[in-house]
């Protein structure tokens, strides 16, 4: 092993409130879209693995949810996925909007209580002053002992390097954990559901994307093209039919952006079978939330 030496490998988890920019930072890194983003809270539901390796170095990094105070059995299963990360990780990335300040103390004393070198990072940079984004800076390390704190745009790709190169210091030296060429460790047809749900953030309003999940029936690659048959599971009868739409127009437009989305993903064509299925009250029952594929 005296070849490996140099090398370094380690885990790295990516936490912060809903909207921070989480998994924008990720897939920024990976240079691909593993996670999805939205501009509403609460997009990431799972913990999304994110590999990146180099010659000299491979971070696994854990996109995770927005840290919540929960309040139905999906978001006590989300925050699970927190906790997780934060349990595995050897360094965290605790990543705040850099004109944020408002965090209770819990967070911090939540974060103390990991005993793990915790980065500040202080994302869009692109829209905040930079005296205030120092001010942040400020108050945030008073509150905690912070390794490092770094500025950065998740969005325009601005700070990442110096970030990374800091993570790479902070693991452990060791053999690489995934084949180098190996990006990620969910099977294709979880990014399928992803990028249903994805479209179901942007395309409808109010309660409705926390209301439903997606769940893939069927993934079949053919010889011409991906045919995936997907549900989409609604907590309440009445949403099913603004699901659908007038005629069926609002779920076309949903499959035809979703198909789109998937066809950039898997670099091929799909075809997208695409249904609406009631189960009352799913999200407030924890059999249905874990059956469901919220398992931590
Ligand atoms: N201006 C600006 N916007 C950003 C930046 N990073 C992320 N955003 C935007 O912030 C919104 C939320 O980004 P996400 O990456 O989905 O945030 P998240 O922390 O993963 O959110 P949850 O999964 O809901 O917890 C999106 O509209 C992003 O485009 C940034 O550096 N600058
Ligand atoms: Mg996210």
């Amino acid at each position: 092993m005296e070849d490996s030496i140099q090398h370094r490998s380690g885990y790295v988890a990516i936490v912060g409130k809903p909207n921070a920019g989480k998994s924008t930072l990720m897939n920024q890194i990976l240079g691909t879209k593993l996670s999805i983003t939205t501009h509403k809270a609460q997009t990431t539901r799972h913990q999304i693995v994110g590999i990146h390796s180099d010659e000299h170095s491979q971070l696994i990094f854990l996109d995770t949810p927005g840290i919540i105070n929960p309040k139905y059995e999906l978001q006590k299963a989300m925050m699970k996925f927190v906790e997780k990360a934060e349990k595995d990780a050897d360094v965290i990335l605790f990543i705040a909007e850099a004109d944020d300040t408002r965090f209770p103390d819990d967070t911090f004393q939540q974060l103390r209580n990991l005993k793990k070198p915790v980065i500040l990072v202080l994302n869009k940079i692109d829209k905040t002053e930079q005296e205030s984004a120092a001010k942040t800076a400020e108050e945030l390390n008073e509150r905690f002992n912070f390794s490092e704190t770094v500025y950065i745009s998740a969005l325009n790709n601005s700070g990442i390097e110096h970030l990374l190169d800091m993570v790479t210091k902070l693991v452990q030296p060791g053999p690489p954990f995934y084949p180098k060429d190996e990006l990620s460790e969910h099977p294709v047809r979880f990014f399928a559901s992803e990028l249903i749900r994805e479209q179901l953030f942007l395309q409808y309003h109010e309660e409705i994307p926390y209301s439903c999940t997606v769940e893939v029936i069927q993934y079949e690659e053919r010889d011409d093209l991906d045919y995936i048959n997907a549900e989409i599971i609604v907590n309440r009868n009445s949403q099913k039919g603004m699901i659908i739409g007038k005629g069926g127009k609002a779920i076309k437009k949903l499959g035809m952006e979703a198909r789109k989305s998937i066809e950039v993903f898997v670099d091929r064509k799909v075809f997208l079978d695409l249904h609406v299925k009631v189960r009352e009250k799913w999200r407030e029952n924890e059999n249905m939330v874990r059956n469901l594929g919220y398992r931590a």
